[in-house]
């Protein structure tokens, strides 16, 4: 991890670079890989589960026999907190609903909102070196609140033709019933296109190799929402004299794990702070199984003593975390400067892996600066709004007017007629 003291602001956009993505070049492997998929349907994915999962797939959907045999597999512990996962996550996502919103905005006028569901949904859990379930819930979870008519689920196969027992399990708690063992580009694809066994969606969640993010992009071309770019996983600490170094490491390390191209960044406002931490994050990685893919995570990482506060909190804005801590003495303050940040976890007792599984907020978030932009997974991105409005002859006498003046300065004769042909008729009455 580079150590880098007060830097100046103009260095911080290299110091702090993310890993760079060679989209170009993966594009070129993705595209012929989606054509298949829209040509050929379900034989091209089964074609690649074998070139690229090598197995063979008979059958693509999951049956309910499958289902019950993983239930089977599940020790109770997990599912016991998977259900207490589930029960927060509902909670929350539940109170993001807004109400019907109706007003009379001048007499005889009146405007409402409606939020609808997006109607056909796909969620892509990605298999790998690590099952991530968790993330059936984060998606399944609000996609159900929203009311979604149809949700399908893609995560790749192991060797053997399966899908991880604990993927199935939650997916089953959260009531998702099409599950499709397909992988990477190819998922997107059949989400994207339709084929035999996958619905075409209108909108694609869920993280993702390289390959998985370029197709995501690309299906984008095509009439396809995408929840956000998305990109690796990433935590920046905010810690000052108050902070514990041990949970500080034991954070940085807990985004490190999750893959070579993970970024992880450190800012503290002393030397000797940083100096505790990086001795803990040594101690706290020999005990890590996934310790080679940390090491290499914390190559791509960055440590900052920034010893004004004011400079922490601008190069924190300017990073734009995907998770930002703040474990300083004056959090409430630093909170209220943060704008650009996915998910933010306050004080010495809240690590990243509340966030990650069970707290309630969801882990679905923007990365690699797309926080400047882009708000994290919640029940909105499962949703529409469309906005309705009624006027009766005695509003549009009172706001005909306007329209009719600024239609003809626009040039818009017929707007302004649409107005005027109903003015008229109503004087007639
Ligand atoms: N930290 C990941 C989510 C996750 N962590 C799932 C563990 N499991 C999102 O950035
Ligand atoms: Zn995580």
């Amino acid at each position: 991890m580079k150590v880098l003291v007060n830097p100046n602001k103009n260095t911080w956009k290299k110091e702090l670079e993310r890993p760079v993505q060679k989209m170009k070049e993966i594009e070129k492997i993705v595209k012929p890989i989606m054509r298949k998929v829209k040509r050929q349907g379900d034989k091209a994915l089964k074609k690649f589960a074998l070139e690229y999962d090598h197995v063979e797939i008979d059958h693509l959907l999951v049956s309910r026999d499958e289902i019950r045999m993983a239930c089977q597999e599940v020790s109770q512990e997990l599912k016991d907190a998977l259900l207490q996962a589930k029960e927060n996550i509902e909670k929350f996502h539940q109170l993001q609903e807004t109400p019907f919103l109706i007003t009379e905005i001048m007499e005889g006028v009146t405007c409402m909102r409606k939020s609808v569901p997006i109607q056909k949904v796909g969620l892509y859990v990605p298999g790998g070196t690590a099952p991530l379930f968790s993330t059936v819930l984060m998606l399944g979870i609000p996609a159900n609140i929203a009311g979604c008519e149809e949700i399908v689920l893609c995560s790749p196969p192991n060797a053997e033709g399966k899908i991880h027992p604990a993927i199935l399990y939650a997916a089953d708690l959260v009531g998702i019933n099409r599950i499709v063992k397909s992988g990477g580009a190819q998922a997107i694809a059949a989400m994207a296109y339709g084929t035999q066994s996958v619905p075409k969606v209108d909108k694609i969640f869920g993280p993702g190799n390289q390959y998985v993010t370029a197709a995501k992009q690309l299906a984008t071309k095509k009439g396809v929402a995408i929840d956000m770019p998305a990109g690796p996983s990433e935590v920046l600490v905010y810690a000052d004299q108050s902070a514990v170094p041990e949970f500080v490491a034991a954070d940085l390390l807990s985004q490190a794990e999750h893959g070579v191209d993970s970024q992880v960044v450190l800012v503290c406002n002393n030397q000797k702070l940083c100096k505790k931490i990086l001795k803990a994050i040594e101690a706290q990685l020999e005990t890590l199984p996934r310790q080679k893919i940390a090491k290499k995570a914390l190559e791509n990482s960055v440590a900052v003593v920034m010893e004004e506060q004011e400079k922490a909190i601008h190069l924190i804005n300017e990073y734009a975390p995907e998770h930002l801590i703040i474990s300083v003495e004056n959090e409430e303050e630093v909170v209220d400067s943060i704008f650009n940040a996915g998910s933010v976890f306050i004080g010495n007792f809240t690590p990243e892996s509340a966030g990650d599984y069970a707290s309630g907020t969801n882990h679905t978030l923007p990365t690699n600066g797309y926080a400047k932009n882009y708000s994290g997974v919640s029940l909105d991105s499962f949703l529409k709004k469309i906005t309705y409005q009624k006027i009766t002859a005695e509003g549009l006498k009172k706001l005909g007017p306007a329209i009719e003046i600024m239609a003809e300065n626009e040039h818009l004769a017929a707007h302004k007629q649409a107005v005027s042909i109903r003015l008229e008729y109503i004087s007639k009455q």
